[in-house]
């Protein structure tokens, strides 16, 4: 966290020496650097922010009628197909690991404890972002109702897809600390804007989780973990791309 600030920091005064050097020419590299200094600055002032600050919301006239799924887009895991042959019907979310009482719930079970919506925008690593409305079920509602045991530290997210979509392969996987886990704004959700989530999206329920980039949104969820470490999952890293080199935290 203090790296990155100081870097982005660093970066941003750079950019705007590099700007009154340049003042003169006004080069587009100069131009470059000083857009590049903002969007750095951006991400900081945000990262300093409380943790549990809400992240902004957008009007229903703002929601992007074309919001890009990304990753996995439709699970070939003879699970997955199976469920969603049924239209899901037979889904059960399973809420275990370190909790007093451990939930399985239907999607009707879902959609009856209460709802909250919430338009959002979202931010892809990959330099993308779309707006949408999501509704679900707070995590901490579930987080409740199951009891966290003292010793809980972060909560797992299972999925059903391998992105290479062997059945062998790696399922993706994601984990956040309680702070995200509680935030207000973290919910599974299975509804998007307005409509049944549809499968790109990560049908039948997935994480919103709006003060973290797009990566830490686990779609196709099939089983929540409370968790004292993530250490001995995957590669250990505590999430699918994590493993892969991306960072755990990945606050905006
Ligand atoms: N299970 C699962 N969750 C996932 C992914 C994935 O491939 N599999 N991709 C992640 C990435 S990188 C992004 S940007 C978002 C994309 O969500 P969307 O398809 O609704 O845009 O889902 C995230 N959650
Ligand atoms: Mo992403």
């Amino acid at each position: 966290m203090n790296r990155r600030r100081w870097l982005a920091g660093a970066l941003a005064t750079a950019g705007t020496a590099m700007l009154s050097a340049c003042n003169q020419a006004g080069t587009a590299l100069a131009e470059q650097a000083r857009r590049m200094g903002e969007g750095l600055t951006r991400r900081a002032q945000r990262l300093v922010v409380p943790r549990d600050a809400l992240a902004p919301t957008y009007s229903r006239a703002e929601i992007s009628p074309d919001f890009k799924a990304n990753g996995s887009i439709d699970p070939a895991a003879a699970d997955y197909r199976a469920l969603k042959a049924g239209g899901f019907a037979g889904y059960r979310l399973v809420v275990d690991g370190l909790v007093e009482r451990p939930l399985s719930l239907s999607l009707a079970d879902l959609r009856r404890r209460p709802a909250q919506s919430q338009i959002t925008k979202h931010d892809c690593v990959e330099g993308w972002t779309s707006i949408g409305e999501w509704t679900g079920v707070r995590l901490e509602t579930l987080l409740e109702e199951a009891g966290l045991k003292p010793s809980a530290k972060y909560i797992v997210f299972h999925c059903f897809d391998a992105l290479d979509q062997q059945e062998d392969g790696d399922r993706y996987y994601e984990s956040i600390d309680l702070v995200d886990a509680r935030h207000p704004q973290t919910i599974l959700a299975y509804d998007m804007n307005g409509e049944v989530l549809p499968v790109p999206h990560g049908a039948p329920l997935r994480l919103r989780v709006e003060r973290q980039l797009g990566y830490k949104h686990a779609k196709y969820i099939r089983r929540i973990e409370a968790v004292e470490s993530f250490a001995h999952l995957g590669g250990g890293k505590g999430g699918y791309w994590e493993d892969r080199g991306y960072e755990w935290f990945a606050g905006i």
